[in-house]
């Protein structure tokens, strides 16, 4: 675990991941947005073997720049998987941020460098919704509906202060995610999200939300569908019922205490 009474260390190396499955039209608009706001971070493009190209279209982005690199993945196997390849390449290459950004225009990479700054004194930033002064741009209202009751049980169930526990845009400390131990992690879809926070708060390190306007993708398709939603609450109410029930255990198995009358 981090040592919270030393100051952490500076952030200079950072690696801003871009999981990518189909997003060719999106991926040279973000990748220029990321080189612009945030000149010295290298993009790190993780591609499931896209069947509209965008792989080749990121090898042409790390051709013509060195501060774009690509990994290759066989297949479509889930964002947490992707990132989970993406953080241990980062971790093995000896960076001390690494970057969790969607490459449909949503995350806006005009936040990343206020978001760095806050991460100079924090182990995990969440580019937040759902902090005062967070804003989403053209939703419908069933999908923030959704989004913000999901949000709310994970809160409730799961015993956490995190406001946005399903954030998609992220500073992690490379020291986090050594403390949290990627091995263990086992979501591969878009629950990681939730699975990651849970793990960060859990290991007592300090999560910062800062507020974030997030906009809906204008170009491509989205990935995320019902039976996603359905998957992730169904295994956030799992690990909901075993903490309250770890809680429930020790507060049975305490000493009983004799109080004088
Ligand atoms: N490598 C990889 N990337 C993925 C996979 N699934 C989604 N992504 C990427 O993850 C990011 C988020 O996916 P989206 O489809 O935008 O999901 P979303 O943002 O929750 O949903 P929308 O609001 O509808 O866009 C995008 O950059 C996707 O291309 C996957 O299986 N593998
Ligand atoms: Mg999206």
């Amino acid at each position: 675990m981090p040592d919270s009474t030393q100051p952490r260390p500076l952030i200079e190396r950072v690696a801003v991941l871009i999981p990518t499955y189909n997003e060719r039209d999106n991926l040279p608009l973000v990748v220029e947005r990321v080189r612009a706001a945030v000149p010295s971070a290298d993009v790190v493009v993780l591609d499931d073997n896209s069947p509209d190209g965008t792989g080749d279209i990121a090898d042409e982005l790390a051709a013509s720049d060195d501060h774009v690199q690509v990994l290759h993945r066989q297949g479509k196997e889930g964002l947490g998987a992707a990132y989970l390849a993406g953080f241990t390449w980062a971790l093995e290459r000896g960076y001390d941020a690494v970057v969790e950004m969607d490459a449909d225009g949503s995350h806006r990479p005009e936040h990343l460098p206020s978001m760095l700054e806050v991460a100079a004194d924090a182990d995990l930033v969440i580019g937040s919704r759902y902090v005062r002064g967070g804003k989403i741009v053209n939703w419908p209202l069933d999908r923030k509906a959704i989004s913000m009751a999901g949000n709310l049980y994970i809160k409730v169930i799961l015993g956490m202060s995190v406001n946005d526990a399903t954030a998609g845009y992220r500073v992690y400390r490379a020291e986090t995610l050594r403390t949290i131990g990627l091995d263990k992690v086992e979501s591969a879809g878009y629950v990681f999200q939730t699975d990651l926070t849970v793990r960060t708060v859990r290991a007592g390190l300090t999560v910062v939300e800062v507020p974030i306007t997030f906009v809906e993708r204008e170009i491509g398709d989205s990935k995320m569908d019902g039976d996603v939603v359905r998957e992730s609450m169904s295994r956030i109410t799992r690990w909901g019922l075993a903490h309250r029930r770890g809680q429930l255990q020790r507060l049975l198995d305490r000493e009983p205490t004799w109080h004088r009358l």
